[in-house]
């Protein structure tokens, strides 16, 4: 095998977000721009000659051409096995379990998640290590750093690899292996849920359901597993094939973004149950009929009831969140006399309470749940954990979440989104938010006395890593809260997230609007930070 050493100059912008390095197509098609930071990353691991590596992203546009790249500068590298996704397809959970089953060094996932696809439109990388979670943050902060000063990389000369081909090669000393992208995933599934439990109740049509999969990568795996594995009848999977540019949406399992789902959902013909994942597979909106579940009141009822799933018979040891998810998993884990760690927004940040057993089960607000049977969280995981959970219990997703709400409480949540802001001025909104902090305490609001108000910094009580300004919070002496964060996944401008959440054990308010409840709370969160005074916009982009 030929290996050239090609010399480059560096970028300035490659620094990762919340999750890998997400930029426009277009950067990414910037001469040796991916070939930079697949270099750098190689340049900062130490033992992976000889290893094995996954290689696999959503399907979007630029991934079939990004694969082939990052195969010769594996091969350059000294890799030995290449395992590369069927099509180039391997969802974000599926290559954390690849990573792990075949005791791979890692992976590179190509994705940018929800964020659209196409020529236009948002490209992504992320590096995952060998315990199948993605890189931490003094991993990634050495990548950026190595991708300041980078000035070559190597390449190996040979044919692209045919990735539309299940099959195996050899290349001198180097092993390829183009795999199916759902066996492995699927097999893994089987060995936590009630398979036969959930084939029945579908096949006896006591259970009906419907899945979104977004023209993203969880169709394949949707297909395979709902349709096939549990005989659910054909067309329960929709929008199945996966589309470079996800059929012109964003692939963000959303009731804004999920139409069709959502209307089917809220519908008099709705099925019982309904699902959708995102661009790489690792979100998931779960909907009953004419019932929608929101992410951290999803999470508490898995951590509620995972006993009754046969993958934690056992019960769960731990528990964990991201900070602006809501507080119903504190009161599960209160009530299970458990732990419950609280850690800064982004996957990653789970990573060592898994490897150190601390927890069994975490999640986010953002439609995003999983436990220690990989190091991502898992979209399908959680759908069947779901019609597991159903079947189980018999009963509604609806009745399900009224049992919750009866025995802990509900914590009304929402989270508002204003995107695409200008840099300078969200940077600055959110300057005078901070500069506001100190004089909060004690004050009453209408009503809401301020109890504390910070910037989230967390300390790892795994191995003591720091990481400073995780986002803005202001905490009531009631509990209500209100957070603020810049988000780290965007490519254009500033999105601004506005979490806000207040408890309640009144019945009489379970079923009213969120909107509706948490009003003098979203007029509060206006008044501290003036995104809408500051912008003329008149409402959020998204409200989830
Ligand atoms: C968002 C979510 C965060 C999630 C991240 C990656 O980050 O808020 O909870 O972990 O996306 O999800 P941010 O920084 O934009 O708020 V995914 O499905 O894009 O890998
Ligand atoms: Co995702």
């Amino acid at each position: 095998m030929q290996i050239t050493t090609v010399s480059s100059r560096p970028y300035n912008d490659q620094k990762p977000g919340t999750s890998g390095l997400r930029k426009k197509v277009k950067c990414f098609q910037q001469p040796n721009y991916l070939e930079n930071y697949i270099q750098a990353t190689f340049d900062c691991m130490t033992d992976y000659k000889g290893q094995a590596l996954v290689i696999g992203g959503d399907g979007r546009f630029y991934n079939r051409h990004a694969i082939q790249i990052i195969i010769k500068i594996a091969a350059a590298n000294g890799c030995r096995q290449l395992l590369i996704g069927h099509q180039g397809l391997l969802s974000t959970p599926a290559v954390s379990h690849l990573i792990r089953k075949y005791q791979a060094f890692g992976g590179f996932i190509l994705s940018a998640s929800h964020n659209p696809g196409g020529p236009d439109k948002d490209f992504g990388i992320k590096f995952n290590i060998a315990s199948g979670s993605a890189a931490p943050e003094q991993l990634t902060d050495a990548i950026f750093a190595r991708t300041l000063e980078i000035n070559r990389y190597y390449r190996a000369t040979f044919d692209d690899i045919d990735i539309n081909t299940i099959h195996r090669l050899e290349i001198d000393t180097l092993t390829v292996s183009v795999i199916d992208s759902v066996t492995d995933y699927a097999q893994l599934m089987t060995e936590i849920f009630d398979f036969d439990l959930l084939r029945k109740v579908i096949t006896n049509k006591s259970l009906s359901l419907c899945f979104d999969a977004m023209h993203a990568v969880t169709g394949p795996y949707a297909k395979h597993i709902f349709e096939t594995m549990l005989s659910a009848p054909p067309g329960s999977v929709i929008n199945a094939t996966p589309l470079e540019d996800f059929g012109g949406g964003h692939p963000d399992p959303n009731l804004t973004q999920a139409q069709t789902l959502a209307a089917l959902m809220f519908s008099p013909s709705a099925p019982d149950f309904g699902a959708a994942s995102d661009g790489d597979g690792d979100r998931n909106l779960i909907l009953g009929n004419n019932t929608y579940v929101t992410p951290s009141d999803s999470l508490a009822i898995m951590a509620a009831n995972a006993q009754l799933i046969p993958g934690y018979h056992q019960g769960l040891c731990g528990v964990a969140r991201s900070m602006p998810t809501s507080q119903a998993i504190d009161r599960v884990a209160q009530y299970l006399n458990i732990p419950c760690f609280e850690t800064p927004t982004g996957w990653k940040f789970f990573g060592n309470l898994l490897d150190a057993k601390k927890i069994t089960l975490c999640g986010e607000e953002s439609f995003g749940s999983s436990s220690n049977h990989v190091r991502e969280k898992d979209g399908l995981w959680a759908i069947l954990f779901w019609l597991n959970l159903i079947a189980q219990k018999n009963k509604s997703v609806k009745e399900i979440v009224h049992e919750h709400w009866l025995k802990f409480g509900r914590d009304i949540y929402s989270r508002h989104d204003y995107e695409a802001l200008d840099l300078t001025l969200a940077t600055t909104l959110f300057n005078q938010l901070r500069d506001k902090l100190a004089t909060l305490s004690g004050k009453n609001f209408n009503g809401y006395v301020v109890s504390h108000a910070d910037e989230f910094n967390y300390q790892d009580p795994v191995d003591g890593s720091h990481s400073k300004n995780q986002g803005i919070r202001i905490r009531f002496t009631d509990g209500s809260r209100i957070v603020y964060r810049l988000s780290g996944t965007d490519t254009v401008g500033a999105t601004l997230r506005i979490y806000i959440e207040r408890f309640t054990q009144d019945t009489t308010q379970f079923d009213t609007d969120p909107q509706i409840s948490l009003a003098p709370l979203i007029a509060l969160a206006e008044q501290f930070c003036e995104v809408k005074k500051k912008t003329g916009l008149k409402e959020p982009d998204v409200i989830t």
